[in-house]
């Protein structure tokens, strides 16, 4: 394949955006009454407005063929076939594997692995149900009130995340919480109100030996332990594993009947539908869980047979690589109208700027182009107060994701419609915004005009969705992964590997002894880092 930007739907694609890049939005809906319904497209419950968007039907033509011509098609049935796709780590990606129902076949290495799948959410059901149930007991024979997830990066944002956004179907009667900074405060501040008899710890670890997840099961442990006179035979009843690594958890002393499984073919920023759901599957049961797999598996299969001009992750991934490409965006604001989803931005940090967050290509070679986006964003309208007046008035183009509901999970009074008024007006405002002769004949005095000017223009998608359920939270999740994996397609990059965290893990554990040394050690770091670790060790002698 050639390389990216000698592909003829690249290059159709500059000239093309010679002569749009000063269209206005006020005037390609003026000069076309159907835009708006033609660039709408809808499947598995979700709705997607992106008539908003810079861009045209040709747009959209070209964009499709820039796809095709990246290998789209073929890229997207090789990763639900099993093949090791993620090269620089010779794995499968499989998370769709996750939500496949009962009795389809995917292979890795030859073995069907949907039964596995299954398997290991009937043992999850089976255990969510005794706890639930009360028939779990703690050491001391008291129910478990208190359900503690340990795990960081893709073990804790999406099990986070998740509780936050189902927080409306979760078991009330129990505290969740998560524990996730090696900072001290994260663990006593999480356990100080909550009795050890009656908390069960979730120990998510894909390898069972990441630093700050490890160094907070240890103290949730002593924690533990201390509460029970130090008998270790209470871990069996206060401590669960979520992990690859059998051999560390029994290491660890959680015995492996309490351990839940998943396999190397599933991303960690990509596990928040394998076992590292526990802490959802506790909190909302095994029906609401397997509710939100089954949203998840609907979008999986809009994303793998719908045409691409009608397919929503491919539509959403391509906006991104027309704003970051050509017109040489730096982010994109994520903004869920649903204060149950305000973890969703947090959480799409880490899906879309982990898995493109790349230089260089698959090849290994330095790529001469913008690849992934910074994602950021909060709930609105809490935005509205604060951000978004850099996205209305400002000098960044950040295309923004409105996401909205059309009923609320609280409705109380009028709130529901003045927030999804919110919603639109955002929308509307960014892309016509209000010229200086509207400002005028509203009989500002002229040194205020251009302040009180909207040059409109911005980009953004209008997510509507019918309420958020379980299956929903599962579609629009699935729905970014897809749109993350249309644009590491077309840059030809890696979107599931994550080198980039290693370098600093590395560094640190060359410091820790540095820093807990009883004399002086030899530092031989650069002269700022030097400095700063005699600094931090006269500042502890002090
Ligand atoms: C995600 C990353 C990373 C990972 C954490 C936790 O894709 O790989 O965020 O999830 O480093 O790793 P463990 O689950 O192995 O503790």
């Amino acid at each position: 394949m050639p390389p990216l930007t000698v592909r003829p739907a690249w290059k159709a694609l500059q000239a093309h955006y010679g002569t749009l890049k000063d269209a206005h939005l006020r005037q390609l809906f003026a000069d076309d009454p159907g835009r708006a319904d033609r660039l709408t497209a809808a499947a598995a419950g979700v709705l997607l407005d992106y008539s908003k968007n810079r861009v045209t039907d040709e747009t959209v033509r070209l964009l499709v063929q820039l796809a095709e011509e990246s290998g789209l098609r073929g890229h997207i049935d090789a990763m639900f076939r099993g093949d090791k796709i993620n090269a620089t780590e010779n794995r499968a990606v499989l998370h769709v594997a996750l939500r496949a129902p009962k009795g389809e076949t995917i292979t890795v290495d030859g073995v069907n692995v949907v039964p596995e799948v299954h398997q290991v959410l009937d043992r999850m059901a089976a255990f969510a149900d005794k706890v639930r149930s009360g028939q779990w007991t703690g050491h001391t024979g008291k129910p478990i009130r208190n359900v503690i997830n340990v795990g960081i990066g893709g073990s804790d944002l999406g099990p986070v995340m998740a509780y936050e956004a189902l927080r409306h179907y979760s078991d009330r009667s129990r505290t969740f919480r998560f524990v996730s900074n090696v900072d001290g405060t994260d663990f006593a501040e999480a356990a100080r109100d909550l009795d050890p008899a009656e908390t069960l710890f979730v120990i998510s670890s894909k390898t069972f030996t990441t630093l700050e997840t490890m160094t907070n099961a240890r103290t949730a442990r002593d924690w533990s332990l201390a509460a029970f006179g130090g008998d270790a035979k209470a871990v069996a009843r206060h401590f669960v594993a979520v992990s690859t690594n059998a051999a560390e958890v029994t290491k660890f002393g959680i015995d492996t009947a309490n351990m839940f499984g998943f396999w190397d073919w599933v991303g960690g920023r990509y596990s928040m539908d394998s076992a590292i759901g526990l802490s959802t599957m506790l909190a909302v049961g095994p029906a609401g869980f397997r509710e939100m797999l089954a949203g998840f598996h609907e979008m999986d299969e809009h994303f793998r047979t719908a045409p691409f001009e009608k397919n929503l992750p491919v539509l959403m991934g391509l906006l991104n690589v027309w704003y970051a490409d050509f017109f040489g965006s730096q982010t994109v604001a994520v903004l869920p109208y649903d204060q149950y989803l305000k973890r969703f931005p947090a959480y799409l940090q880490q899906l879309t700027m982990e898995s493109n967050g790349k230089r260089v290509t698959l090849a290994g070679v330095e790529v001469d182009y913008q690849t992934g986006p910074v994602f950021w964003g909060e709930p609105g309208t809490n935005g509205q107060h604060s951000f978004y007046q850099l996205i209305h008035q400002g000098t960044h183009l950040i295309p923004c994701d409105f996401v909205g509901f059309a009923h609320s999970l609280n409705p109380l009074g009028r709130h529901h419609d003045l927030l999804m008024a919110n919603v639109f007006a955002q929308a509307e405002a960014l892309a016509f915004g209000k010229t200086a002769e509207q400002v005028k004949a509203e009989g500002v005095p002229d040194h205020l005009v251009p302040h009180k000017t909207f040059p409109g223009n911005r980009p953004s998608n209008v997510l509507l969705l019918d309420r958020l359920t379980p299956a929903a939270l599962g579609k629009l999740v699935a729905l970014y992964e897809h749109s993350v994996f249309t644009q590491g397609t077309v840059w030809g990059i890696d979107s599931f590997d994550q080198w980039g965290v290693e370098l600093g893990k590395v560094l640190a554990q060359r410091i820790v002894p540095e820093l807990e040394a009883a004399n002086d050690p030899e530092l031989k770091h650069d002269g700022s880092t030097n400095a700063l670790i005699r600094r931090y060790r006269a500042a502890r002698r002090a």
